[in-house]
């Protein structure tokens, strides 16, 4: 009977329920962070709306703008980052937001209260695979401020990953997950769609010890450092598959690329594996890869370590780099440590260390 008991406990755990018990382990805590988490679900609820009408309300298409990546605005972006704005611009839980979409800081407006904690978010990674009904995701960073009092300054968003708060991805996929962490463990959430409630469905996720993928984009090999190259031959595990000093026998796994990183890591996540963005030769277009440190790096990071997992790029822990502006690009391998550690290996031996 306990079981069962325990069984329905588990499938009735609401997110707000579970922030609350994690709140709990944070004598000291104000409830400002737990609020600022309920607000978050609340606008991947409102955003999974809108993902799963995305055909039929006429919110496909470019909206003819581009952000500071030069990318193509698709309608859906620009919905997923106000709406983001809109739930939290009055709390009085925010000292400053930062965005993916936007160039600058996002400060908290002049009538509404100073917090004490910084979100920074990208509000739908992965958006220009709306079109074609891939999975997208909303990753958000949650760090306390540095700075004493007033707005939010520069200084409060430019923190290493080592001291981010929380961290999480809203997945709007088959299913609509939200997967968060707080330093202790990481837990997933999937929402039921009738009654509009994340209910716990994968709680303490670790990677698998077995890792099934290896996930990166093999089109650009032509623009990879020789470590790289080889990691991946590595990976494969084929005829010229070479381990190196230091690495176990090449593993041989399957390629997974899905091209929307929340989607990619979510899959690792949950079958084992990794993936990773690595950066261009000097000469190419990308010399520190695609991927932002502050909106994507380090977020998944935190949450693959409290996985059990660990990102890199390349040369040491994503949660150590000290961001220097707000777009900063980085280098990312990311999920199944050893696979990890073992990319270290190869882009030190053959790429020299920096
Ligand atoms: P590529 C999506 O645009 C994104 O920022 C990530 O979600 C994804 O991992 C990556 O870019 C895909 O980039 O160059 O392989 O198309």
């Amino acid at each position: 009977m306990a079981t069962d008991t325990g069984q329905f406990a588990r499938h009735m755990t609401t997110i707000e329920r579970h922030i609350l018990d994690q709140q709990s382990a944070f004598p000291d805590a104000s409830g400002s962070l737990t609020s600022l988490l309920y607000d978050i679900a609340l606008a991947g609820k409102l955003i999974a709306s809108k993902t799963v009408q995305a055909g039929l309300v006429d919110i496909l298409g470019r909206q003819g703008a581009t952000n500071v990546q030069g990318e193509d605005v698709q309608k859906l972006d620009v919905y997923a980052d106000q709406t983001i704005f809109r739930l939290m611009d009055h709390t009085g839980r925010l000292a400053v937001m930062a965005s993916e979409e936007h160039e600058g800081l996002i400060p908290i407006p002049k009538q509404y209260p100073i917090g004490n904690y910084v979100l920074l978010f990208d509000p739908l990674d992965g958006s220009s695979n709306i079109d074609v009904n891939v999975s997208v995701g909303t990753i958000f960073s949650i760090f306390r401020r540095v700075t004493a009092k007033g707005p939010g300054t520069m200084e409060d968003c430019l923190q290493p990953g080592r001291k981010l708060v929380a961290a999480g991805y809203v997945i709007y996929g088959s299913s609509t997950m939200l997967v968060y962490t707080t330093g202790n463990g990481v837990h997933g959430f999937t929402l039921n769609r009738s009654v509009g409630e994340f209910f716990l469905s994968h709680p303490d996720m670790r990677m698998p010890s077995k890792p099934k993928y290896y996930s990166v984009n093999q089109g650009y090999e032509r623009y990879w450092s020789p470590g790289v190259l080889r990691y991946t031959r590595y990976l494969q595990g084929g005829d010229d598959a070479k381990s190196v000093p230091g690495t176990p026998q090449p593993p041989g796994l399957s390629l997974r690329y899905i091209g929307s990183l929340v989607a990619d890591f979510h899959r690792n996540l949950l079958a084992g594996g990794i993936f990773f963005y690595p950066a261009d030769r000097k000469e190419a277009d990308k010399p520190h890869g695609k991927l932002r440190l502050l909106y994507e790096a380090a977020p998944l990071a935190f949450i693959a370590e409290q996985a059990g997992g660990y990102a890199s790029d390349g040369r040491g822990n994503i949660l150590d780099l000290q961001p220097k502006e707000l777009h900063q690009r980085v280098p990312l391998f990311i999920g199944d440590k050893g696979l990890v550690q073992a990319a270290e290996k190869f882009v030190a031996h053959y790429d020299g260390v920096k």
